[in-house]
């Protein structure tokens, strides 16, 4: 039986393990991105090893998430990350380039490389054939000194397009298909493989809305094969020379497969607030929307934003809209300037933003209350836009657009003949080196410069004998990173303190969850099934970790949330019978007893609330991670100067 696209760049990049789905793997790591707002705790915690440049064929830092500069703090960061990448061999991409996943897709991802980032999306690479994957800023900053890349290996799930997308469907509503038929929890374990003819059809940025997606589905990572498209695009980019064809053999074996005609989808939505809330557009058709924005890393390339102008050129934006565009980057930006599109944007009434993150990380642009706000992002999670009380769909740029005119959610079925997709063609002639910063060779680097908002992070203990502790919340299913730790303008600018954030951790669930938790001295949470969804943030890990959480008991974890609570040390512990979930209330002392031993021998773990019932508990660990765990965090573990698999 021949090899799977993922299985072929796995197997040339591992370290250790084999290729059973189930069973931990380590890969090696050719190329590393981080962002902002996770950057800074991942090169404080790559300075903490002692390393002193990089060992990646590449890394990256992005400064784009928080870029509305309102106080010292956005720049403090900038500064630091700036100085501490070009130091260790990190080239930097200054704020205003663009968003990390749209211009790493532009300027550096290669067919058949891996990437780690910090950040969910970054899977978004996998639309040109990279193995591509998001983790927490420790694991990332371990890969930037030349340690290896821990993971169960998925199963392969292979997902079959056929057909041909009739006019004014998307790709954005193959992925939205795909969170219909399997929900936020869908992708937990697995890798998505795309191909057949209707994948063939695909341009890369079509395929990176897609694997960007794939992140909402909980997957490990999506991959398209490195093809003809992908020759064009890193052609359009002057890269063509880094082009490497790359395909699963015809007759691989996959563990799971998916089918989607093409033919048969029509226009969807997510309803507000999940990206698995998929809906077609024509139920939701008619709901008056206060605003309407295009962009993120999921739509945001030329392409999308060239359809958009299309479709405005010429006429009005609704009165009532907002409408409000943040281009993926300064090329993209730059080809709409060349091509006319920008005016055509700017004639309709649309709000141009910088080249960023913006209102998809609630840097502004917050609806008003009880508002309505239809966006071309990946996630609308509650209160994610900034307003506790909006209701975000997600939706294509042609229905976006098409909504914007009207005023309302509307189906662009009906909106006559849909625009012409134009190519990339020549994009490499807009994108300049202006906005980067290369880091200069080794041995002539500068100092970092380190202002008041660089806070040291909290560091995690070794697991202690036995653990007598409160339940200090208890949550439900799909608990995302935003309910841990919210983000948005009033907290972004924190990420490297978090002492400050940690006041504001699950404030939007419960508003006085850190000063309880601070009262009782830490304690426990409480959780359903895939607990930690979302985001990469360690900040849903150390804010907990500071208000002295020592476990959390849930039915199921996220992959990168579990990863990140092992790394800061604190137990992601598994409900051996899930129905003891429904015995545990909040405010209950809980008695988990004979930790270490049991952690030591990888046994079942027995806790006993003081009302006397018995609740059974397990923690699955590689030897690995019980390495991590018993050492008090991967930090203590791979100490200073030294890295595991280096
Ligand atoms: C997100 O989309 O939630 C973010 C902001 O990009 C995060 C990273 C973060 O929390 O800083 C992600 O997706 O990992
Ligand atoms: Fe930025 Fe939004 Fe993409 Fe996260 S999902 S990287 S906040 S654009």
């Amino acid at each position: 039986m021949g090899r799977t696209l993922t299985a072929k760049i796995i197997a040339a990049h591992l370290v250790s393990g084999s290729l059973t789905p189930g069973t931990e793997i380590g890969i090696g790591i050719d190329q590393t991105l981080t962002q902002d707002s996770t950057g800074t705790m991942a090169y404080l915690q790559f300075e903490a090893m002692g390393v002193p440049r990089v060992k990646t064929k590449l890394s990256v830092a992005y400064a784009d998430h928080n870029t509305l500069q309102c106080g010292f703090e956005n720049a403090d960061d900038h500064r630091y990350i700036e100085t501490v990448a070009v130091r260790h061999g990190v080239v930097f991409s200054k704020p205003g380039n663009g968003i990390c996943h749209q211009v790493h897709l532009e300027r550096f991802g290669r067919p058949g490389w891996t990437l780690l980032g910090s950040d969910s999306h970054t899977p978004t690479a996998g639309g040109l054939g990279m193995l591509a994957m998001g983790a927490g800023g420790l694991d990332v900053a371990v890969a930037m000194a030349g340690g290896a890349y821990y993971l169960t290996m998925p199963r392969v799930c292979r997902v079959e397009l056929v057909g041909t997308l009739p006019p004014w469907v998307a790709a954005k509503d193959i992925i939205l298909e795909l969170l219909r038929r399997l929900t936020v929890k869908g992708g937990v374990g697995r890798i998505f493989e795309y191909g057949g003819p209707g994948a063939a059809a695909l341009s890369v940025p079509e395929r990176a809305t897609i694997t960007n997606m794939g992140a909402e589905l909980g997957a490990t990572t999506s991959i398209f094969p490195s093809d003809a498209q992908t020759k064009a695009f890193l052609t359009a980019q002057r890269r063509g020379c880094e082009w490497a064809p790359l395909a699963a053999d015809p007759d691989a074996g996959y563990d799971e497969t998916v089918t989607i005609d093409l033919g048969k989808l029509e226009p969807l939505v997510a309803a507000p607030h999940s990206p698995d809330s998929v809906m077609p557009v024509s139920a939701a058709a008619g709901t008056r929307v206060d605003q309407v924005a295009i962009g993120s890393c999921t739509n945001s390339s030329f392409s999308d934003l060239y359809k958009v102008a299309k479709i405005l050129e010429g006429k009005r934006v609704d009165p009532s809209v907002s409408l409000v565009i943040a281009p993926g980057s300064r090329q993209v930006l730059g080809m709409l300037a060349d091509s006319g599109a920008l005016g055509a944007l700017i004639r309709a009434g649309a709000r141009i933003l910088e080249c960023a993150c913006g209102p998809c990380i609630g840097m502004g642009q917050a609806p008003r209350s009880g508002g309505v706000s239809l966006r071309t992002f990946n996630r609308n999670f509650p209160g994610r836009s900034g307003t506790p009380d909006a209701g975000v769909y997600l939706a294509s740029p042609e229905v976006a657009a098409v909504s914007a005119l009207t005023g309302m959610i509307t189906d662009p079925r009906h909106c006559g003949e849909p625009p012409v997709a134009v190519g990339d063609d020549d994009a490499g002639r807009n994108g300049s080196d202006n906005m980067f910063i290369f880091p200069p060779p080794a041995g002539q680097a500068g100092e970092v410069v380190r202002g008041p908002n660089i806070k040291p992070f909290p560091r995690a203990e070794r697991p202690p004998a036995e653990l007598e502790a409160t339940v200090l919340l208890k949550a439900g299913d799909n608990i995302t990173t935003d309910d841990i730790m919210p983000s948005h303008a009033g907290l972004l600018p924190f990420r490297s303190n978090i002492p400050h954030l940690a006041g504001y951790c699950f404030t939007g669930l419960d508003a006085v969850f850190p000063a309880r938790a601070k009262a009782a001295g830490g304690g426990v949470i409480v959780a359903g099934t895939n607990y930690g969804q979302g985001s990469s943030r360690e900040h849903a890990a150390l804010a907990p970790l500071y208000l002295g959480i020592k476990a959390v008991l849930a039915k199921s974890f996220a992959r990168i949330h579990r990863a990140n609570l092992l790394n800061f040390g604190i137990l992601p512990l598994v409900f051996a019978d899930p129905a003891d979930y429904d015995a545990l209330s909040q405010g209950e002392l809980l008695t988990i007893g004979a930790l270490g031993d049991k952690l030591a021998a990888g046994a079942a773990i027995g806790a006993r609330t003081s009302a006397g019932k018995a609740v059974s508990l397990k923690l699955e660990l590689t030897p690995r991670e019980r390495e991590i765990i018993l050492a008090g965090g991967l930090l203590n573990l791979v100490g200073k100067g030294g890295v595991a698999n280096a």
